[in-house]
């Protein structure tokens, strides 16, 4: 696609058009403009089967609020009648009050159980929204929760402080509310001045690269900066770092930074702080240009301008593979799909499986209500917030934490390509948010699928036939249920998976790919990270994607049970000549207590929530355990002012707190500028209660430590950039679940040699492949 052409759509989707143009405003969301397929498909394939559909029990009392629900709130806001003097968003400055934008206000479950339970009514849906009131006295951002919906003589405006524990409610103060295209706008003319200054100096470093402003003709340097841009939201900057603009500008940083204070609403008062580059500071423009004139500033190598290499196209100067231009194996739903779906509610069906999903636009899909074989597992499942914290000897590397709730994650999931992304014939669902007074779909941006996992999930074979007169060997089909969306935060494409396997184990993973935020290159900085091209280094981060498992495993009573792996000393009569010897055996105990904690020094530990009321045939306690998967790590900093107390839930591997309808959320979405002194204390959740025999919930932290490298180039790898977890079945059933399942082979061997081998009436059948066309075209079912 042309760059422009993205660029235009980019800037088409932006909440507030009257924003400046799109130079170096950080981490916008790029849609697509494709379809799933990125081909013209003209042949109806076998892969089209729909899903068998089914109906969900229960009406999904998580599901987002309609168009309707959002027009009718926004109408509602907009009335004179609310007192909320709201000027259109379109039309706004930073002293008007206007909506920043309007969701679903996840529902309590105290509301929601006795519906889903019993015979309780309907639990009442309510949007929340947050509305920048610069217009007041003591400008801030506010939340309102809005409801009953639909809209009626009962809906009321309220102010909706009760989950959050900072100390404000759902206020934020102006200077740290989100830096919104008024705020961008604001900043511009003192940067713009500031940059025409010197644009001889910035020309003479960088290529002719000069700033004059978003909107000017001659700017051709591309500006950006992150967060957090406060510390407590008494005061505002902005650490700017200029790059070279095009589509892998993340790859093509520069080094020069301008940092400025833009405090308050008033920008005549905003002011330079300064600025970096060669790793030294200089306050004054005038400064700068004493060291610019003594020759003092000059960088050792030149940024690319074309940035051709940071391309995810086609790259054939790196050779030839042998047998590469053939169609590569797929996952094939061969057997035809074997999940049911209501459309409607959301609600999925898959091998004694059964879950509803919601969204919002925030934290993209969640899950609720997961069942296996008609008994609960888990009431929520859902990502709560992405993390990512850098390190560096500049301004943007060492500043910048992200929280990408902060800029809507759920907003920028957007159209998978079917093939690709997501299996061929994937189920595809559209994923749609409100903004303003109207609704955007973003289509094919959710799919399901069942993939063949590769390996059988049980095997056994008897050693010899001799022996005993016989033998066997069976064998059984892995597959699993994955439901995936991907989005695209600015630079980082974050996969989220989440399968369902046929064990009754469900697996969270998730994958980053995309863009690095790199820093310009220095011999002597190898300590953030390699040289990856002539003048652009990796830069060091964290990834920390934290989530929420509120498990409820046959009911809300639940407890958390520590198993732990301890070495005694024993001596035993019958080894009397060994004395005392080391042997492992379990120490279970209960964890008592809401806390932070994090998996035990080699594994050593065994923790699973279990009912301590329900029993197997065996008496054992029925639970799930929580098997530790790939890279469970917790952010590396634990006092990085950047990362103070708005970013506790991602300080521990895991964490155990009572379920609260006021604790609803790890985070907020507007903590981010706010280190120390938070909206939302994720560590306040952890207050002392007892936590035998109650309603848990489960907070675990997936990422990476992103040890950058050359093969981040054009685009992390997702084959390495990918953390796991597994909830597996630990005593809930008296067996494995695997019994019941057809797809599998059984085969006896008798005293004479005879072979019987059992199929249990499940053919292969695949589709079949027409190699005539190039690989766009998938023919009709055949039978083997
Ligand atoms: C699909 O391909 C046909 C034949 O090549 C062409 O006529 C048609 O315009 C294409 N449709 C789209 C949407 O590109
Ligand atoms: C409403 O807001 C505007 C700014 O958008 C302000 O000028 C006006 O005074 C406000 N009206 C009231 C009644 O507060
Ligand atoms: C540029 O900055 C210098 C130093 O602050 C100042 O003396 C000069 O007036 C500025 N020039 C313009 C054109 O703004
Ligand atoms: C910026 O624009 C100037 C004037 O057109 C040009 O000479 C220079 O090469 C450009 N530099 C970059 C980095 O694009
Ligand atoms: C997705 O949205 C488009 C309209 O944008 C609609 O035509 C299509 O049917 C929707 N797909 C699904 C699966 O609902
Ligand atoms: C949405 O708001 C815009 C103005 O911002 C207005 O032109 C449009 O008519 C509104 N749409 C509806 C459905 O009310
Ligand atoms: C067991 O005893 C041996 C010998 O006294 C000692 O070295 C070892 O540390 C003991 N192990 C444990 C787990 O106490
Ligand atoms: C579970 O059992 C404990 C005793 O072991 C009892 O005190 C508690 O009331 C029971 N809870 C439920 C929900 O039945
Ligand atoms: C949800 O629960 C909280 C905490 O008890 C309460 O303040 C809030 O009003 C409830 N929300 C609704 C919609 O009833
Ligand atoms: C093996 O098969 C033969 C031929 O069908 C049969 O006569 C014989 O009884 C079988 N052996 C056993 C151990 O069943
Ligand atoms: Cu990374």
């Amino acid at each position: 696609m042309h760059l422009s052409a993205i660029t235009g759509l980019a800037w088409a989707s932006l909440t507030l058009a009257s924003t400046l143009p799109p130079l170096g405003y950080e981490r916008r969301l790029l849609r697509e403009a494709f379809d799933k397929r990125g081909y013209n498909a003209t042949t109806p394939s076998c892969l089209s089967e729909a899903a068998p559909t089914t109906k969900a029990p229960k009406t999904n009392v998580w599901s987002p609020i309609s168009a309707d629900d959002n027009l009718a709130v926004w109408n509602l806001l907009h009335d004179p009648a609310s007192g909320l003097n709201l000027t259109l968003p379109e039309d706004a400055v930073l002293t008007d009050n206007y909506v920043f934008w309007i969701d679903t206000l996840h529902t309590n479950k105290s509301d929601v159980l006795p519906y889903l339970d019993g015979d309780g009514k309907i639990p009442a849906k309510y949007a929340r929204a947050i509305i920048f009131e610069g217009g007041k006295d003591v400008p801030d951002s506010q939340e309102y929760m809005i409801g009953p919906l639909p809209v009626c003589a009962e809906t009321t405006i309220e102010k909706l402080d009760y989950m959050y524990n900072g100390g404000s409610g759902g206020s934020v103060p102006y200077n740290a509310r989100y830096f919104d295209g008024p705020r961008s706008t604001a900043t511009d003319p003192l940067i713009a001045s500031v940059m025409s200054n010197i644009s001889d100096i910035t020309a003479a470093l960088f290529q002719g690269g000069v700033y004059y402003g978003a909107r000017d003709e001659r700017t051709n340097l591309s500006l950006t900066s992150g967060t957090p841009l406060s510390f407590d939201g008494t005061q505002a900057f902005r650490n700017i770092m200029f790059r070279f603009p095009g589509p892998a500008s993340y790859l093509t940083p520069l080094d020069f930074f301008l940092l400025i204070d833009c405090s308050g609403t008033d920008p005549s008062l905003y002011s330079l702080k300064g600025f970096v580059t060669g790793e030294k500071f200089y306050p004054t423009i005038a400064e700068l240009r004493t060291a610019f004139e003594a020759g003092a500033l000059g960088m050792e190598y030149d940024q690319t301008l074309d940035a051709d290499w940071a391309l995810l196209d086609y790259k054939p100067e790196l050779g030839v593979r042998e047998l590469e231009d053939r169609l590569a194996p797929s996952t094939l739903e061969i057997g035809g799909k074997r999940y049911k779906l209501d459309k409607e509610n959301q609600y999925v069906e898959y091998m004694g499986w059964s879950f509803y999903m919601s969204f919002t636009r925030t934290l993209g899909i969640m899950f609720y209500d997961i069942k296996f074989k008609g008994e609960k597992v888990m009431y929520e499942l859902s990502m709560q917030e992405a993390t990512a914290q850098y390190g560096g000897n500049q301004p943007k590397a060492a500043n910048t934490v992200y929280h990408d709730t902060y800029y809507s994650l759920g907003t920028d999931m957007g159209t998978l390509v079917e093939g690709f992304d997501c299996p061929w014939g994937s189920t595809f669902w559209n994923i749609s948010y409100h903004s303003g007074n109207s609704t955007v779909i973003n289509e094919n941006s959710l799919c399901i699928f069942e993939a063949d996992m590769n390996f059988p999930v049980s095997r056994h074979r008897t050693a010899s036939s001799n022996d005993y007169g016989f033998s066997n060997l069976g064998t059984v089909k892995g597959s699993t249920l994955i439901v995936r969306a991907i989005a695209t935060i600015g630079n980082y494409d974050y996969m989220f998976d989440y399968s369902f396997h046929m064990d009754a184990s469900l697996e969270v993973i998730v994958r980053a790919s995309g863009y690095l935020q790199s820093s310009f290159y220095y011999p002597d900085q190898g300590k953030w990270g390699p040289r990856i091209q002539q003048a652009t280094q990796g830069s060091l981060h964290d990834h920390i994607i934290t989530y929420k498992g509120d498990f409820d495993i046959v009911g809300t009573g639940n407890s958390l049970q520590v198993s732990e792996l301890k070495i005694v000393n024993v001596s035993q009569p019958w080894f009397a000549e060994l004395g005392e010897f080391e042997q492992m055996e379990l120490d279970a105990s209960i964890m008592t207590e809401e806390q932070q904690f994090n998996w035990a020094p080699n594994n050593q530990a065994m923790y699973t929530i279990i009912n301590p009321n329900a029993t197997n045939k065996w008496g054992e306690p029925r639970g799930y355990r929580i098997v530790p998967g790939r890279s469970n790590i917790h952010l590396s900093t634990l006092n990085s002012p950047w990362s103070l107390k708005n970013t506790e839930f991602a300080k521990s591997h895991l964490a155990l707190s009572r379920q609260h309808d006021n604790e609803p959320y790890a985070n907020s979405v507007q903590n981010i500028n706010l280190p120390s002194k938070p909206q939302q204390d994720f560590s306040k959740f952890f207050d002392g209660e007892s936590t035998e025999d109650e309603d848990l919930v489960l907070w675990f932290n997936l990422g990476m430590h992103h040890f950058v490298r050359a093969e981040d180039v054009p685009v992390t790898l997702y084959t390495e950039a990918y953390s796991s977890i597994v909830f597996a079945p630990q005593n809930f059933f008296d067996r494995a679940q695997d019994g019941d399942l057809l797809n599998r082979r059984w085969m006896e061997v008798d005293a004479d040699d005879n072979l019987s081998v059992e199929t249990y009436g499940v053919p292969l059948a695949t589709c079949a492949m027409h190699f005539d066309e190039p690989t766009d075209h998938l023919g009709g079912v055949v039978e083997l």
